[in-house]
């Protein structure tokens, strides 16, 4: 019934507000926003994918306990993983595309609500930097291939070589063994970073970087440098961020669905388990398919969850880093 209620003063509002001028339209759509309502989160707060999130998150955490903006923290957040050799989903040290090259998606999102985006960037060790870059020098969100590097060295950036002997190896074993690219999503440690931070004023960014799907085609974009598929911040609401299988996360623009789904006063929780429902609904659902999100609203409320299970987070709140387990949709099969 009290949906039912709500339902209805939704729906006169926005019959009401066709007829209404810009201004008033915002005042009535606020009103029937729950999340608007929501205090916001006290003291900064950070939260990102996999374990590597740890190491990225105590990054951010840094730049926040300098009274440091969300923008900053979470720029400085995900350059840890990006340059860590050892993480090979990310940045120096990513499996490269079935051609042996390693391309590179990154997106920033601000809580002014704009953003920068980088895809198919090669031979460039931050391409979150260089995705700030986009949104703050350009009148642009995405720069793609040969565009983006010729930015990326115009502004400064340096050629770096980021295919390293053990990406190197691997590519070589899997182009010797004959086989065709299949999309595995869920390896331990080896994913896209997306992290997401609130600083001491309560505004919010985000950021998400990964060298895409092992041995993918080459020209291959993947959801994390889309703006609404691999990342998306509302400073008035919350953001999500993604990490799997990004053609599903595409199909079914996951990040900003989970915002939307907060926005209408639904907790981050509720709204990532939401999102992954209705993939597993949309989407042919196959035995290697994993997806993972993770979601904070204004007030610091979180959410994860996954298709499959193995999808851990990390969570920095009150001094404390912690990795966290997802809760999950689907059994292996
Ligand atoms: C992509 N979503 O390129 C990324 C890859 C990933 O866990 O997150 N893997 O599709």
């Amino acid at each position: 019934m009290a949906n039912r209620r709500s339902f209805l003063k939704k729906s006169l509002l926005l019959s009401f507000t066709a007829i209404l001028p810009f201004k008033f339209i915002r005042a009535a759509t606020r009103e029937i926003s729950d999340s608007n309502f929501l205090s916001p989160a006290s003291g900064p707060m950070v939260i990102s994918t996999w374990s590597h999130g740890l190491a990225a998150n105590e990054a951010a955490a840094a730049v926040l306990a300098e009274n440091g903006k969300a923008l900053d923290a979470v720029e400085k957040g995900v350059m840890v993983p990006e340059a860590d050799p050892n993480v090979t989903s990310v940045g120096l040290g990513g499996l490269p595309d079935a051609d042996g090259n390693v391309t590179l998606d990154a997106c920033i999102m601000a809580p002014n609500g704009k953003a920068g985006s980088v895809t198919y960037l090669q031979h460039i060790l931050h391409p979150i930097s260089v995705a700030r870059m986009v949104m703050e020098k350009t009148p642009h969100v995405i720069l793609s291939g040969e565009g983006a590097l010729k930015f990326a060295l115009d502004n400064g950036f340096e050629k770096t070589s980021l295919l390293t002997e053990n990406a190197k190896a691997q590519w070589e074993k899997w182009k010797a063994s004959g086989a065709r690219y299949a999309p595995q999503a869920n390896w331990e440690n080896h994913d896209t970073i997306g992290l997401i931070a609130i600083d001491n004023v309560g505004d919010i960014a985000g950021a998400c970087t990964t060298s895409g799907m092992a041995f993918k085609h080459p020209g291959r974009v993947g959801d994390s440098p889309i703006i609404g598929a691999g990342l998306f911040v509302d400073n008035k609401v919350g953001a999500a961020t993604a990490t799997g299988e990004g053609e599903v996360v595409l199909r079914t623009l996951g990040s900003f669905l989970i915002v939307e789904l907060m926005r209408n006063g639904m907790s981050p929780q509720l709204a990532c388990e939401k999102a992954i429902t209705r993939l597993a609904e949309s989407v042919h659902v196959h035995k290697n398919m994993q997806v993972g999100y993770i979601a904070i609203n204004k007030a610091g409320e979180i959410g994860a969850f996954a298709l499959r299970s193995g999808f851990q987070y990390a969570l920095y709140q009150n001094g404390e880093n912690q990795l966290l387990n997802a809760g999950f949709l689907l059994p292996w099969e």
